[in-house]
């Protein structure tokens, strides 16, 4: 949407209000359990808010992943699905949305994000070679350690920090990349692993400038620098709001700029492109999307529809025009601010600034009687759970995982609970709602025991493992 374009009555009029752009046109009723029942739901889920039932659930905040509300467009566009195996015409829809947007050369659909980060992985990583990356994600990391890889993280050390309120915390620090860069020589570095924004930071963005040092670093070194795009609407939008030099410059102009410092990228379009699923991996390599169109034969599907049906490649399609416009953008990351400011007023304690996605409690500063062990952010989600029906994700020891190499538990610094807004799916009346729960389980802290993991599977344990309390 250009700039011209009025926005919001507040802007048009200098009036205070605002409102969502949208409204509804399809309900779902919402179930609500009783407190035992509650009780019972949580202890058959072993703790784990990932296996309750969403039956069980009242407002889910679990995640923002496919969990958004399509628009009247993208239903519509449902309807004119293509279901041909080979050469869909939603697949080349799907492509010119990709290349005017994101602008990258050469495209793959695939089933979802993990799907473009195997085979990202498989094709740019030499076993034994060095990912540096602005900070790990659970489901990217994995792909970069099967394929061989060292990750290692080189975000700023305030995205560690939850009170530290910089404006740009995703940022790569180019001073831990250099020395990852010379201790181990430019030909051991796969490539260099951008997220925008960076989730476990707490939905923290990376500055323009940032991407072009970058660019330049990389360009000098020989070395690629691929993104993960899975919400750089969202990051646009900071860059918008807090970067010099940005404040005249639409969403769309934004992503596409940012996306031209890199060489390729991979994207779980369940988050900002606003379908329930499916994603992409795209390169401006020749070479290498000669390697991606064979082996996604493999894990996928074909080259033209990558694991997803005609349907959903047009929706996504037209999800990517919508989610690139400006008055949707400072909604969604609105209601995450409404929502922020709430807690602010209660001084609960969170990441700040408060992210695109997510708010994210900081379950240490909750619970301060309880050491990482007794895993705080997963007690806290529980706890929510309890309070309220409120579903959210731990994102702290759980997460984590092992090493590598050692096998011990990783101890990241942020130990937090995430509530993550899905996508024009809640009013402002359920932030009302969560920002009480909240509150209620804020002022029991003290009586919190914490919990023990007595099942641990072998992979991104946090989805399956089972806890009891102590
Ligand atoms: C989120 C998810 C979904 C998820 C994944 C793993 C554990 C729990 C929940 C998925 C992402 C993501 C980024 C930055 C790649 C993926 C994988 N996020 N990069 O936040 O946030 O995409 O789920 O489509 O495979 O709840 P995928």
């Amino acid at each position: 949407m250009s700039n011209s374009t009025p926005q919001t009555m507040g802007q048009q009029f200098g009036r205070r209000s605002w409102a969502e752009p949208w409204k509804i046109k399809m309900v779902e009723p919402l179930t609500m359990v009783g407190r035992a029942e509650r009780q019972k739901a949580l202890v058959e889920a072993g703790y784990n808010t990932f296996l309750l039932r969403s039956e069980e659930v009242y407002i889910d905040l679990l995640t923002d992943s496919g969990t958004s509300a399509m628009s009247d467009r993208q239903w519509a566009g449902m309807m004119t699905g293509d279901e041909a195996y080979a050469g869909s015409r939603n697949y080349y829809n799907l492509e010119a949305a990709i290349r005017n947007h994101y602008g990258y050369r050469y495209i793959v659909p695939t089933h979802q994000g993990r799907g473009a980060e195997h085979l990202i992985s498989q094709v740019a990583i030499r076993r034994g070679q060095y990912v540096p990356g602005n900070m790990y994600f659970t489901t990217t990391r994995l792909h970069q350690e099967l394929a061989g890889g060292v990750f290692v993280d080189v975000i700023v050390d305030a995205a560690h920090d939850p009170a530290d309120r910089s404006p740009f915390k995703g940022d790569v620090d180019l001073a831990k990349l250099e020395r990852v860069v010379r201790e181990q020589g430019a030909a051991n570095i796969a490539y260099v692993s951008l997220a925008a924004t960076v989730n476990m930071a707490g939905g923290q963005p990376v500055s323009m400038g940032n991407a072009k040092t970058l660019r330049e670093f990389c360009g000098r070194h020989g070395i690629r620098l691929f993104l993960d795009a899975t919400r750089l609407v969202e990051n646009a939008f900071f860059i918008q709001e807090r970067e010099p030099g940005y404040a005249g410059k639409s969403i769309a102009q934004i992503a596409r700029e940012f996306c031209d410092c890199t060489d390729g990228a991979w994207m779980s379009a369940k988050k900002d492109s606003l379908v329930n699923i499916g994603g992409w991996l795209a390169v401006n390599d020749w070479t290498l999307f000669e390697e991606i169109r064979n082996l996604v034969v493999v894990y996928e599907g074909l080259h033209t529809y990558g694991g997803l049906a005609g349907r959903d490649m047009e929706a996504m399609a037209i999800g990517i025009e919508e989610s690139m416009q400006d008055d949707h953008v400072r909604s969604r990351i609105g209601q995450v601010r409404y929502l922020g400011e709430l807690l602010e007023d209660w001084d609960i304690p969170m990441v700040q600034p408060v992210g695109g996605h997510a708010i994210f409690l900081d379950a240490r500063a909750f619970y301060p009687q309880l050491t990482q062990d007794q895993y705080p952010a997963q007690t806290l989600a529980a706890e929510l759970y309890l309070d309220s029906g409120i579903r959210s994700m731990e994102r702290g020891v759980v997460s984590a995982g092992r090493d590598a190499v050692t096998g011990g538990h990783h101890y990241p610094k942020l130990e937090l609970t995430r509530l993550t807004i899905p996508r024009r799916v809640y009013t402002q009346a359920h932030m009302d709602v969560v920002a009480e729960s909240v509150k209620a389980v804020y002022d029991g802290r003290a009586a919190a025991r914490g919990l023990k993991m007595v099942y641990e599977p072998r992979y991104l344990r946090f989805f399956q493992a089972r806890f009891e309390p102590l």
